[in-house]
């Protein structure tokens, strides 16, 4: 866990159809519908991507199968790739001792307190030591009349590659903080999940209070998380209870959450801070490749697919460029800015959202969609992985270098505007790939 690496890239096998036809045919169709038989279902022109697929009958059939390839928008919980630490990892525990130390729904509960080295004035604790603390009846009935939903894709700040898109729902942090009924020094808020009783293996993060209260521009809530893509947030995803913080790296959206502290201290006071990173630093912008083929034949057109992380600078566009080994490179320009790029196609949204949702519906309603009738608000959505493909046509012999990047919709290309390592992966990605 918690290594540094770029962007897995899979090398697609370029037509191989191995195994057993039948069930690549199925799988086949399966994955065509999440994305493509959309043309009659009326659903893009409501968003205004129209234009992409205005020219649908032209579109190459090689680039359809490729997209019909594609993993589906949502993952499913169990999918998800795990940056759990502990030894034991708590999700690993035996089902007896997860009761006993509260990892399930029915034994969970919550410190809410005053940090004893950095009061904050509060007319109320919840408190494990004294009986009082907040269980998971009472989140439930917060629930009721408070809960939300919003897509956010999990990334780790260190791995920098997406580790699961979801639906997540919750109860806004903020309701349970007001419960406390807090006067006065109240600047920051830190938090841990259950970590074997042993303060070495404890994993805190921590956001500033204004962050909480409120949520700046469109964003939706820091919530108190227990589901996942409509089902309960399982042990492995962090449950019973998780925080989830939408607009930052996975570092803040602490599992198995057992402890809430209020606090005046005036700074950050994260356990990733401790690896040098930058604990304040919200999502990115970038894009990878998910198929490339290794080879491919001179002058024969072929497709290649990725992913964008939409982070909170957005996405206007998605590029590639490909490189001849040998030919010149541009002087002087670090980042390639005035490399020759062309745009790829962002995919609007598909059809199938994947994830295991019930109905294949977004349930209403969640924030990001139209309440009335589920449809994104806007396209491609902030915080969210989404797709793109790019048909090549036909190159000549000799070996290539693929790069991928996104422009924001501040006009900055990948790495900007914030291209140092440990505030989150952006670095351009290649691959190399042969052509004879
Ligand atoms: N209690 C606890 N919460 C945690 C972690 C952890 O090790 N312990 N890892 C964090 C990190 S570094 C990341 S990137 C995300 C990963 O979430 P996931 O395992 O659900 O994909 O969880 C975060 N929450
Ligand atoms: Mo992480």
């Amino acid at each position: 866990m918690d290594m540094l690496r770029g962007c897995n890239t899979f090398h697609s096998s370029g037509g191989e159809m191995s195994g057993s036809t039948d069930l690549f045919l199925m799988e086949h169709r399966e994955v065509t519908r999440r994305w493509l038989l959309r043309a009659g279902v009326g659903g893009i022109a409501v968003f205004g991507v129209g234009s992409l697929w205005a020219d649908e009958p032209l579109r190459s059939s090689v680039l359809d199968e490729a997209i019909g390839n594609l993993e589906s928008f949502l993952t499913l919980q169990d999918e998800f790739e795990d940056v759990s630490r502990g030894t034991p990892k708590p999700h690993s525990l035996p089902d007896e001792t997860k009761q006993e130390v509260g990892l399930t729904r029915e034994t969970w509960s919550l410190d809410v307190v005053s940090d004893p080295e950095h009061p904050v004035k509060l007319r109320k604790e919840f408190s494990v030591e004294q009986g009082t603390a907040f269980d998971f009846a009472g989140l439930m009935e917060l629930a009721e009349t408070h809960a939300v939903r919003f897509a956010k894709v999990m990334t780790c700040l260190n791995i920098g590659c997406p580790l699961g898109m979801g639906i997540w729902e919750g109860v806004p942090l903020r309701e349970v903080i007001w419960l406390t009924q807090p006067k006065a020094d109240l600047r920051r808020v830190f938090y841990n999940g259950y970590h074997n009783d042993d303060p070495e293996q404890m994993f805190r993060s921590s956001l500033p209070i204004g962050r909480v209260l409120e949520d700046p521009f469109d964003l939706p809530p820091v919530i108190l998380c227990y589901k996942l893509n409509g089902d309960w947030l399982t042990s492995e995803r962090g449950g019973p209870v998780r925080v989830v913080v939408p607009e930052a790296y996975g570092f803040k959206s602490i599992k198995w959450l057992s402890h809430m502290v209020l606090s005046n201290i005036a700074h950050a006071n994260d356990t990733y801070a401790e690896k040098n990173n930058d604990v304040d630093s919200p999502l990115k912008t970038f894009a990878a490749t998910l198929s490339v083929p290794k080879k491919v034949e001179a002058n024969t057109p072929f497709a290649v697919t990725g992913y964008a992380q939409v982070g909170i600078s957005g996405l206007s566009k998605v590029q590639v460029w490909i490189h001849k080994e040998g030919d010149e490179l541009p002087a002087s320009d670090r980042y390639y800015a005035a490399a020759p790029w062309v745009d790829a196609e962002v995919l609007p949204r598909p059809v199938e959202w994947g994830g295991g949702l019930a109905d294949n519906r977004i349930p209403v309603p969640t924030h990001g969609f139209d309440p009335q009738t589920g449809e994104p608000q806007s396209w491609p959505m902030r915080l969210a992985k989404v797709h793109w493909a790019k048909l090549i046509s036909g190159l000549e012999p000799g070996k290539y270098m693929l790069r991928s990047r996104t422009v924001d919709e501040q006009g900055h290309s990948q790495p900007m505007p914030r291209p140092f390592r440990k505030s989150g992966h952006s670095a351009i990605e290649l691959i190399e790939f042969e052509v004879t």
